[in-house]
C-alpha cells in the first residue's frame, strides 16, 4: 500500500482532539469542538546547542527561554545534516537529504530541489486544512531545470510545494541577489533594471570585495569576496534590481511585518508558519538598534535580535489572543561557526559564551556539535509547563508527526525516514526514537542510538573543515565509536573495544541507506 496505515498511538493529548473527529478519514475534521491548534516552527540559522541562555550561553535570551519554561526543553534533539540545504530538505520532506546527491549547500541560482509533487510537511498541514506560510531564509533552490527568472516568474518554489504564501531570502543573507522573493517575484524590482546573477564571472560594474576593499563596512576573512551590496561583499556576482536589494539591518523587523500581514491573511483556518530566521548566519548585521548591545560582539547582537524577534512574535499571538492554543517549536538548522567567512570578531569576543557547549566539532562537523541543536516546544494549551525532555529527536519526524496528529494521510513511498513521534515531541512519551541518522559535509553519516551510542562512518579527508572555518570534520580513515552519555565530548574512540556496537550500529546504517 502506497499510503501510511492509521495505526496510530493516541497519546492523552491528541485524544482529546482525534476522538472528536471520525477516525480513518483524510479529509477535512469540521466537527471538532476543540480548535486545531496553530503551529508556529521558529527555525534559526547556525544557532548551536550552547547559544540559547537555558541552554547555557550567556547572551540574555529571556524570550526563547520563556518559550521553554512554558513547554518542554529537547536535550537530546537533532537536526539531520550540519549544514542548512540537506537539513531543511530532510525537515520539510521527511526524507533524508543524502539519498540523492546534489543536496548539499545550494548555489544561490540553485534550481527548485524540491519539487512539485514531493510530499511535504506544509503540503500534510494544507490538507489538514491550514492556511500555511513561509517567511525567512529559504536556500532550497528555486525555479525549474535551469534554475530561478530573477525578473520574471519565479516557479516552482515554496507555494508549488504545500505553502500558501512565502516571503523569502531566496538563498543565504551572503550569497546573491539580495534580494526578497514574495511568492512568485521578486520584491519591488524594477524592470528597467534587470537583475544578472553569476557565480562564475563578474556581471556588471558593482564594485567587489576583491577589488575595492575600501568600500567594505564588513571585511571578508574566506570566500564572501565578490559584489559587494550594503558595504559587503557577497558569495557570487550581481548586477541591476537596485530598487529591490535588501537592507540586511532590516531582516527581523521585515520578517515580522510580512507574519502580521500572513496572519491576517485566512482568519477561518488555523496556521502553520514556518519562521526562518536568517539570524545568526553571516554576515551578522543586526539592525542598528542591536549592535553594540551585548559583551559578544555581532554574533552577540544577532542573538539579541533573534530572542527580540521571538518575543515579538509572541506579543503578535497575545494581539490575536492565540497564545494559548499555538504549538510552538524552536530550533536550529545546524550547529554553531564563529569565523564563517567574514572578519565580525566572533571567536574574539566570546567570553565566557560557548555556542559549541563543550561539544566537539561544530556546523559542517560529523562530531556533534555539528547536527545537535536547540529544540524547545511550548503550546500553553495542551503541554504542561517546566518539562525537560532527555528523549532522542530528530526533526526528520515532524512530517509524520504531524501527520498523525492532523490525521492526514501521506504518501508513505516518500517521506520514507519520518516516523511519528508525536508523542515525544509533545511531553508523553520520554523513550523516543531508537536511532538517528546524521549528515556532515561531503555525505559523512553518523548514527546514534538510543543508548547514546554514536557511530561515526570511516572517511579518508582532511581533519579541519578545509576552508577557514577552524572546526574539525570529525573525519578519519578507521571506524570511530562514542558513547555519548559517558563521553558526551567525543574524546575516547571505543570502536576497536566494542566491534559487536560497531558491527551493529554500521549495520543498522547500511540497512537504512539501503
Ligand atoms: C559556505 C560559505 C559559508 C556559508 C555556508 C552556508 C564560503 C567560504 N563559505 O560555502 O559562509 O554561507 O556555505 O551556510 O563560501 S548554511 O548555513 O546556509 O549551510
Ligand atoms: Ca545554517
Amino acid at each position: 500500500s502506497t499510503l501510511m496505515k492509521n495505526t496510530f498511538y493516541i497519546s492523552s493529548i491528541a485524544a482529546g482532539i482525534l476522538m472528536s473527529c471520525s477516525p480513518q478519514t483524510p479529509q477535512e475534521k469540521k466537527s471538532s469542538n476543540i480548535p486545531k491548534p496553530n503551529v508556529l516552527l521558529i527555525y534559526t540559522d547556525d544557532v548551536g546547542y550552547g547559544d540559547i541562555g537555558i541552554y547555557g550561553g550567556e547572551v540574555p535570551t529571556p524570550h526563547i527561554d520563556a518559550l521553554a519554561q512554558n513547554g518542554i526543553q529537547f536535550t537530546n534533539a537533532y537536526a539531520t545534516s550540519a549544514t542548512c540545504t540537506p537539513s531543511r530538505f530532510s525537515l520539510l520532506t521527511g526524507e533524508y537529504s543524502w539519498r540523492q546527491p546534489g543536496r548539499g549547500v545550494a548555489p544561490g541560482d540553485a534550481p527548485a530541489l524540491i519539487r512539485p509533487g514531493k510530499e511535504t510537511l506544509p503540503a500534510v498541514m494544507q490538507r489538514a486544512g491550514y492556511h500555511t506560510g513561509v517567511i525567512g531564509k529559504w536556500h532550497l533552490g528555486l525555479g525549474g531545470e535551469n534554475g530561478p527568472d530573477w525578473n520574471g516568474k519565479i516557479s516552482p518554489g515554496p507555494l508549488e510545494i504545500g505553502f500558501n504564501y512565502s516571503f523569502i531570502i531566496p538563498a543565504t543573507g551572503d550569497r546573491v541577489p539580495t534580494v526578497f522573493v514574495e511568492n512568485h517575484h521578486v520584491v519591488n524590482l524594477d524592470s528597467s533594471d534587470p537583475i544578472e546573477v553569476s557565480f562564475r564571472e563578474k556581471v556588471g560594474d558593482r564594485p567587489t570585495g576583491t577589488e575595492n576593499p575600501e568600500k567594505l563596512t564588513h571585511q571578508w576573512s574566506h570566500g564572501h569576496n565578490h559584489t559587494i551590496i550594503n558595504g559587503i561583499s557577497r558569495i557570487g556576482y550581481m548586477s541591476g534590481g537596485e530598487s529591490a536589494l535588501w537592507r540586511d539591518e532590516d531582516f527581523a523587523d521585515t520578517f515580522l511585518k510580512q507574519t502580521k500581514k500572513f496572519l491576517e491573511q485566512e482568519k477561518e483556518k488555523p496556521f502553520f508558519l514556518l519562521f526562518s530566521t536568517h539570524d545568526i548566519h553571516v554576515p551578522r548585521v543586526p539592525h542598528e538598534r542591536f549592535q553594540g548591545t551585548t559583551d559578544q560582539g555581532p554574533r552577540g547582537d544577532a542573538i539579541a535580535q533573534l530572542d527580540w524577534s521571538v518575543g515579538q512574535l509572541m506579543n503578535l499571538l497575545e494581539e490575536k489572543g492565540l497564545e494559548e492554543n499555538t504549538l510552538i517549536i524552536f530550533s536550529s538548522d545546524n550547529g554553531p561557526v564563529l569565523d564563517d567567512g567574514y572578519e565580525d570578531n566572533a571567536a574574539e569576543q566570546l567570553g565566557l559564551h560557548d555556542p559549541f557547549s563543550n561539544l566537539r566539532g561544530g556546523k559542517y562537523s560529523a562530531f556533534e556539535a555539528g547536527t545537535k541543536v536547540p529544540f524547545i516546544v511550548s503550546w500553553p494549551k495542551e503541554i504542561k509547563a517546566g518539562q525537560t525532555s532527555t528523549a532522542l529527536f530528530s526533526q526528520i519526524d515532524l512530517l509524520a508527526s504531524f501527520a498523525h496528529f492532523t490525521k492526514t494521510d501521506f504518501n508513505g513511498n516518500q517521506a520514507i525516514d519520518s516516523q511519528n513521534n508525536w508523542s515525544t515531541l509533545t511531553g508523553q512519551d520520554k523513550n523516543g526514537r531508537q536511532w538517528v541518522v546524521q549528515e556532515a559535509i561531503q555525505g559523512v553519516l553518523s548514527i546514534l542510538d538510543a543508548k547514546g551510542y554514536k557511530y561515526i562512518a570511516p572517511k579518508d579527508g582532511s581533519k579541519l573543515v578545509p576552508w577557514g572555518v577552524n572546526i574539525e570534520t570529525g573525519f578519519t580513515l578507521e571506524p570511530q565509536l562514542y558513547h555519548l552519555k559517558k563521553d558526551p565530548q567525543e574524546i575516547k574512540n571505543i570502536a576497536e573495544t566494542h566491534p559487536d556496537i560497531v558491527n551493529i550500529l554500521k549495520t543498522r546504517l547500511d540497512s537504512i541507506k539501503r
